[in-house]
C-alpha cells in the first residue's frame, strides 16, 4: 500500500475497523472509503456490487462483522451464521470482481477445535469439532478464510486472513449481556461500586482459560501483515500468555477498586476451556504486542467511563 492508494476499511465504526482507521491515519494515509452500516449495509449484494463498481478500491479491510461474546453468540446463532457469511461473501466476491489488489480477512481464534493441542497452531484448523455455543460464528469465520484460500487458488487474489485471539480496547461493546467477557466485567465491576454493590457475579466457574489482546495491537499487526505477506496461510494473532476467567476478575476489580465478592454462577456457560494462540509465525514477520492486560484495562476502563459520560 502506498500512501496515496484507495482504502476500504469495511467495519470502521466497530472496534476492529476503528483500531484499523487510526493506524492507517497514523500512517499518512489520506485516501480512506468508509461506509456506516446504515449507508451502505453489506448483507445487502447489489447495494455492495454498486458500491464495489462505484468506488473501485485499491485495498481493502474486511472488518466489518456480526460479533458478541459466549450468551450473544448462543442466542443469535442464525443471525450470527446468515449475516457473516453475507457480508463476508460480498466484500471478498466483490473485490475479486472490481479488481482490488489485496484484501485482508479479520477472522477469530473460535475457529479453531474445542480441545485442540495448546498453543493453537494454524495447522489446527479442522482438526476436529467446535465448540458448541459460538459454532455458527466459527463456521463462518472458517468460511471466511476458505473463501479467501479458494479465491487465491483460482483467481490469484492476494487475499491473507488474520485469526486475532479475544480482543479489547477503544470502542468496545459493553452491553451487560452481549459483549464480550472483558467489557462485561468492566462494566459490572463499576457499576457494582457506584451502587455499593456487595458481591459482582461472574458467568461460569470462573475456570476457562483466555488470552487478551489490545485491539490497536492487532492493526499493528494487520497493518505489517497487508504490507509484507503474501502468503495463502492465514495467521494467528494474539499475545502468546492466558489467564483464567477469574484471574482475570481479580485484575478488573483491582484496577477498578471494587471491595465486594465474586460470585461464580455456574448455570452460566463456561465455553471454550482454553484458547492459547501460537502466535510464533506473526512474531516471526516482527510484530510484537506491546500494550500488557493491566495497562490496556486501565486504557479500556478510561474509554469505557468516556462512552458512558456522553451518553
Ligand atoms: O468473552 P466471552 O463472552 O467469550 O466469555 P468466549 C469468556 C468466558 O468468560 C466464558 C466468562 O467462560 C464466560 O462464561 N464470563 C464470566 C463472562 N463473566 C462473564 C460476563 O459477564 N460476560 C461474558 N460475556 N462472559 C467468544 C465467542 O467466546 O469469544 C466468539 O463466543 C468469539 O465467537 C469471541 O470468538 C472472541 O471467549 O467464550
Amino acid at each position: 500500500m502506498e500512501v496515496g492508494d484507495k482504502i476500504y476499511i469495511a467495519g470502521h465504526r466497530g472496534m476492529v475497523g476503528s483500531a484499523m482507521h487510526r493506524k492507517l491515519i497514523k500512517e499518512g494515509f489520506t485516501n480512506l472509503v468508509l461506509r456506516s452500516s446504515s449507508d451502505l449495509d453489506l448483507r445487502n449484494q447489489a447495494a455492495v456490487a454498486h458500491f464495489f463498481e462505484t468506488e473501485k478500491p485499491d485495498y481493502v479491510f474486511l472488518a466489518a462483522a456480526k460479533v458478541g461474546g459466549i450468551h450473544a453468540n448462543n442466542t443469535y446463532r442464525a443471525q450470527f451464521l446468515y449475516e457473516n457469511l453475507m457480508i463476508q461473501n460480498n466484500v471478498i466476491h466483490q473485490s475479486y470482481l472490481q479488481g482490488v489488489k489485496k484484501l485482508l480477512f479479520f477472522g477469530s481464534s473460535c475457529i479453531y477445535p474445542k480441545f485442540a493441542p495448546q498453543p493453537l497452531k494454524e495447522e489446527s484448523l479442522l482438526t476436529g469439532l467446535l465448540e458448541e455455543t459460538n459454532e455458527p460464528y466459527a463456521i463462518a469465520k472458517i468460511s471466511g478464510i476458505k473463501m479467501c484460500e479458494a479465491y487465491r487458488d483460482q483467481y490469484n487474489c492476494n487475499y491473507v486472513s488474520v485469526m486475532p485471539t479475544n480482543l479489547y480496547g477503544y470502542a468496545d461493546n459493553y452491553h451487560p449481556e452481549h459483549s464480550h467477557v472483558l467489557p462485561a466485567l468492566i462494566r459490572k465491576f463499576h457499576e457494582a461500586k457506584i451502587s455499593g454493590a456487595k458481591q459482582v457475579e461472574i458467568w461460569g466457574s470462573g475456570m476457562p482459560l483466555r488470552e487478551f489482546l489490545f485491539v490497536d495491537d492487532l492493526a499493528e499487526a494487520a497493518f505489517l501483515v497487508m504490507q509484507n505477506y503474501q502468503e495463502k496461510q492465514f495467521l494467528n494473532i494474539g499475545t502468546g500468555e492466558d489467564l483464567t476467567i477469574k484471574d482475570l476478575a481479580k485484575t478488573i476489580q483491582k484496577i477498578i477498586d471494587f471491595k465486594g465478592d465474586l460470585i461464580f454462577n455456574t448455570e452460566k456457560p463456561d465455553g471454550t476451556p482454553r484458547k492459547l494462540m501460537d502466535v510464533s509465525k506473526i512474531k516471526s514477520l516482527g510484530w510484537v504486542p506491546k500494550i500488557g492486560l493491566e495497562e490496556g484495562i486501565k486504557l479500556a476502563y478510561t474509554d469505557f467511563l468516556k462512552i458512558l459520560a456522553t451518553n
